[in-house]
């Protein structure tokens, strides 16, 4: 299998691909200037779930695509249909950007939008998560979500997808952590068009909301968590809420836009705690909130990561040369929403093991 590597040239400590240097702007349109650089610029990518496998860091992006589709609620502009995966040896040093991982023609239950995936490694099988709309269609015409695996020998693929989702899987942006006795967890779920909100009963309502559920004075909606199977490729169990409380130890509420869960679940761990971090969707923040367990409960720590330029907001957090990375996106590329690009920057941390907040922007 043959890669493409492109040439590199270090900015702010970052690797950036020496493609198209004279058309990135180093500013946005308001002026500020970016903390980083995206990692590559051949292609538009999101959602970037980080791991170290092996020595060398991979990551698993969305593969945005252009389109002619209007932004919507439903995030119908984010029409990706496929996985490339990025490898670099260090941070900061070159990207390489690998052929198509997984093509949505290569799924057989799904229809479309490959939205943000996530991977693992179990015994010598790397396992891709991925949630794409399922071949159903409901009042907007559309598939339900639901979440695939697909594995592979290597880290970059390609990788084969299982014939069916999987059994008792729903909504999207899977996220799997495994912790230190060897258990696997996925994490997922997002409202608005990752659908939560239509699974608040347990089973799919067709003609449910767009949106939320529209009781801002009710618990807000919850990510959910799931233990997997040692095979990693089935739940173990029902889903259960991923519950975030406030300092009062109630549940953040529906109307609390500021601090709810509204999609892009990653957790890890540090110092015995779990975080668990998740975006604000519509209020554009990125937030954490620490348990003692996976399951949660979390009790809400504040955001560690202001709004970048563009609407969506989606991450992962690694540990590698002793030192916390942030993976973002943001759109510096295009300026278009649905046209993002990944990013790195250090995470730091406070002595009592608050994470200390991120502005996108340099002051
Ligand atoms: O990239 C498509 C969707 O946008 C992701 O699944 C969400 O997390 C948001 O980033």
């Amino acid at each position: 299998m043959a890669y493409r590597v492109i040439g590199a040239v270090m900015m702010c400590g970052v690797a950036t691909l020496a493609l198209a240097q004279d058309r990135i702007p180093d500013r946005a349109p308001d002026g500020r200037k970016y903390l980083s650089q995206p990692l590559v610029t051949s292609i538009y990518t999101a959602d970037p779930s980080a791991h170290v496998f092996a020595g060398k860091i991979y990551v698993y992006p969305s593969h945005d695509v252009p389109t002619a589709i209007p932004d919507d609620d439903l995030g119908n502009e984010y029409a990706m249909h496929d996985y490339r995966v990025l490898r670099m040896d260090r941070i900061g040093g070159p990207v390489t950007v690998g052929p198509v991982a997984l093509d949505v023609k290569q799924v057989p239950w799904a229809s479309q939008q490959m939205w943000a995936p996530d991977a693992a490694y179990k015994n010598g099988t790397y396992y891709l998560y991925f949630p794409a709309r399922d071949k159903a269609r409901d009042k907007n015409g559309l598939g339900t979500f639901r979440i695939g695996v697909a594995t592979s020998k290597s880290p970059m693929g390609p990788f084969k997808a299982e014939p069916k989702p999987i059994a008792g899987s729903f909504s999207m942006d899977p996220a799997v952590f495994t912790d230190q006795d060897g258990k696997s967890y996925m994490y997922f779920g997002g409202i608005w068009g990752g659908q939560l909100q239509r699974w608040k009963n347990g089973t799919f309502d067709p003609n449910g909301s767009d949106t939320d559920l529209h009781q801002d004075d009710q618990p807000a909606l919850t990510g959910k968590v799931v233990r997997m199977n040692a095979d990693m490729k089935s739940f173990a169990e029902t889903p259960r809420d991923a519950v975030i409380l406030d300092e009062q130890g109630k549940p953040i509420l529906g109307g609390d836009h500021d601090r709810r869960f509204f999609e892009a679940s990653w957790v890890f761990k540090r110092g015995g705690h779990y975080y668990y971090t998740y975006s604000t969707g519509d209020t554009h923040f990125l937030n954490y909130a620490t348990g003692t367990n996976p399951y949660g409960p979390f009790t809400y720590r504040g955001h560690f990561l202001l709004p970048v330029q563009g609407w969506t907001t989606h991450h992962s957090i690694i540990q590698t040369g002793g030192k916390w990375w942030l993976f973002y996106a943001d759109t510096q590329l295009s300026n278009k929403n649905h046209l993002r690009n990944v990013k790195v920057t250090e995470l730091s941390f406070n002595a009592d093991g608050t994470i200390k907040p991120i502005d996108p922007f340099v002051k």
